[in-house]
């Protein structure tokens, strides 16, 4: 082998050798550069005769463009390398399965909340909306509530900053202020008609919401869901109440057999009072009295903090628990399951 061929042999040794693009081109240089290998053969032609510069110079650069063609192909080579790399950090796999997006829906209490109020509105019942810090006027004392009663103490209820030691704020504890609110509203309102000895529109209003009280286990979360009802006019009695309830119960668990029964309680903001049972005919429930709401004549002291005369006005109220209706519905029996968050036991209702 002459010197041009293990030149050429070295070149495409040393190019193969080139991981990378800038180990090639300093390869390169080695041969092609400014002082590389060919160019000083080159250089060495001068001292040759002319015939000798032919046939040396033709062999010379018949070396060198075997070299660049070792180079070229070793350049492409490298790019393709790359190429191939980047494609497959790249690669899609289009067999795969799509990722479908996630599926929204309601939280079972607010299913319950939408069909509570979908009932409650078809009987000409309004929604009331209000604060869930409350003060202490509209939690308790415009709801009768006695100065030392137990509900008020902090073992029962969330005390929060902002008011002032005879009237504090706290969380709500049931949803009756927004009835309050909502009734003051409504007699404010009718205000004029009212002094000059005419009537005012009954008032008819369910308030669903958040309400929060100290208390936590298997059947109490210290936030739950209450929703209230008031309807005050001046001819409505206890038998409106037993119609309407009777009626919500039937419709809301679909079953039109269903019992009620109204044992005597005491609120303070109703007299007299009642807690309401109710009973299935059918179904895994059948027989058993189950505790769904209270109720009672709205308090003579709590229609005068609604702005409206006691002997003209008179009314009833309910309050109901929609986590426990929601429980009594689909047989669920952990109130904590509700508010866990775990989407495998939420997403069975949808
Ligand atoms: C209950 C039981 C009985 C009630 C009373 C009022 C208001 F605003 F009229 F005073 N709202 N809700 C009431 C009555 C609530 O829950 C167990």
């Amino acid at each position: 082998m002459n010197e041009l061929d293990s030149l050429v042999e070295s070149a495409v040794q040393l190019f193969a050798q080139s991981a990378s693009p800038a180990e090639l081109e300093n390869a390169k240089a080695q041969f092609l550069g400014k002082s590389g290998r060919v160019t000083e053969l080159m250089k060495g032609m001068a001292q040759l005769s002319v015939e000798e510069k032919k046939s040396c110079g033709a062999a010379i650069n018949m070396a060198k463009q075997a070299i660049e063609a070792a180079l070229t192909a070793r350049r492409q080579a490298l790019a393709d390398a790359e190429l191939q790399v980047q494609l497959k950090a790249e690669a899609l796999d289009v067999s795969l399965p799509g990722r479908q997006r996630g599926q929204g829906g309601l939280h079972p209490v607010s299913l319950t909340l939408e069909r509570i109020e979908g009932i409650f509105g078809s009987m000409g019942f309004d929604v009331a909306e209000g604060p869930e810090i409350e003060t202490d006027w509209f939690n308790f004392t415009a709801l009768n509530t006695p100065e030392d009663h137990p509900a008020r103490s902090m073992h029962d209820t969330f005390y929060v900053e902002g008011g002032t030691a005879a009237a504090p704020n706290l969380l709500r504890t049931h949803t009756s202020p927004m009835q309050i609110r909502h009734a003051v509203q409504h007699v404010k309102k009718h205000r004029a008609a009212l002094d000059a000895g005419q009537s005012m529109p009954e008032i008819r209003v369910i308030a669903p919401g958040r309400t929060y009280r100290v208390d936590s286990d298997a059947t109490h979360s210290p936030m739950f869901h209450q929703c209230e009802g008031l309807w005050i006019g001046e001819n409505v009695s206890f038998k409106d109440l037993k119609v309407v309830f009777t009626d919500f119960c039937r419709t809301f668990f679909e079953s039109d057999d269903l019992v009620l029964r109204f044992r005597p309680s005491f609120f303070p903001f109703t007299e007299p009072s009642a807690e309401i049972d109710i009973q299935f005919q059918t179904g895994p429930l059948a027989g058993r009295w189950l505790e769904v709401a209270g109720s009672g004549q709205v308090h003579p002291n709590v229609v005068r903090n609604m702005g409206l005369d006691p002997e003209k006005y008179i009314g009833f109220a309910f309050g109901m628990g929609p986590d426990r209706l929601t429980m009594l519905r689909y047989g669920v029996n952990d109130l904590r399951l509700f508010f866990d968050g775990d989407i495998r036991f939420l997403s069975q209702f949808q």
